[in-house]
């Protein structure tokens, strides 16, 4: 079975049937959705069913061609940094948000705290650097992998070892796993690891990309020293922090992620991205 036939509706690790990554293709657009309303509309639809399918997303998506005057009243620039706006809640099970980056603007390498991201670019142009996680640290998809693995017998070991390969995932053996199961080395030395670089892409208006933490990690930035860039997010389950990561040495750092404003209206001050507990 292949990655876009997983339950988006799980966190990435508990995705029973994420086997083995499928080649990126382009997609086929079935259907123009007319509007982002819309689109938030056909989402939640979509999201009432108990499995959603990856590829569904991306089609929804897809399917939508940007137009500012859906999208002006959510887009709200910082001169620091790049700013996350939720435009949906999703009911619980999606967070649906328009992120607006400034000229250079760029995130840190992070994680997806095990969540599904979709992105989609609405303005300007963004270029994705997607890196290995780093030896030492491990995402919660390859921790549940090793529990499998040690329950199964040998011959299912073996397969399973191919298809972690075929993730591009590597293992530190010297690891040792904790009574939980985990086995990150976080406290560990970290100084002669650098990110490894696995990929860059440049996404243009309307374009859509997908990644999990089984991909890898990755680094967002508007290479424009003119125009901002306006992009779409859907992650599922929403998450309220994730791991940023040292560019240099790969240390991860748990951060709370934010939003800069809510339902097209700025926030006073910066408040945790769950919007159930933040919502003023
Ligand atoms: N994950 C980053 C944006 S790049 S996908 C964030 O939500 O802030
Ligand atoms: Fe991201």
């Amino acid at each position: 079975m292949e990655i876009e036939s997983a339950n988006c509706k799980c966190r990435v690790s508990e995705c029973t049937d994420i086997e083995r990554l499928s080649v990126e293709r382009p997609l086929k657009i079935e259907r123009e959705i007319d509007g982002l309303e819309n689109l938030v509309a056909e989402l939640h639809s979509v999201f009432s069913k108990d499995h959603v399918n990856i590829q569904e997303v991306q089609k929804l998506m897809s399917g939508y061609k940007s137009d500012p005057k859906h999208w002006r009243k959510y887009a709200k620039f910082d001169r620091f940094r790049y700013t996350r706006n939720l435009v949906d809640a999703g009911n619980g099970a999606f967070n649906i948000m328009i992120l607006c980056w400034g000229p250079g603007h760029a995130s840190p390498i992070h994680d997806h705290a095990d969540s599904h991201c979709f992105m989609k670019l609405l303005s300007g142009s963004l270029e994705e650097v997607r890196y290995e996680w780093p030896e030492n640290v491990q995402p919660e998809v390859m921790k549940r992998m090793n529990k499998r693995q040690s329950r199964r017998c040998c011959s299912e070991t073996n397969d399973i070892s191919s298809n972690l390969n075929e993730l591009n995932i590597t293992f530190d053996e010297n690891c040792q796993e904790n009574q939980d199961g985990d086995s990150d080395c976080e406290d560990g030395d970290y100084n002669v690891q650098s990110m490894q670089e696995i990929g860059r892409t440049r996404l243009e208006i309307d374009d859509v990309c997908y990644i999990n933490d089984a991909l890898g990690l990755h680094r967002m930035e508007n290479p424009s020293h003119v125009d901002g860039a306006v992009s779409l997010h859907l992650y599922c389950p929403p998450f309220d922090s994730c791991r940023v990561f040292d560019s240099r040495t790969g240390k991860p750092t748990s951060v709370p992620v934010t939003f800069w404003s809510m339902y097209g209206k700025k926030i006073k001050r910066v408040i945790a991205a769950n919007p159930a507990d933040g919502q003023e």
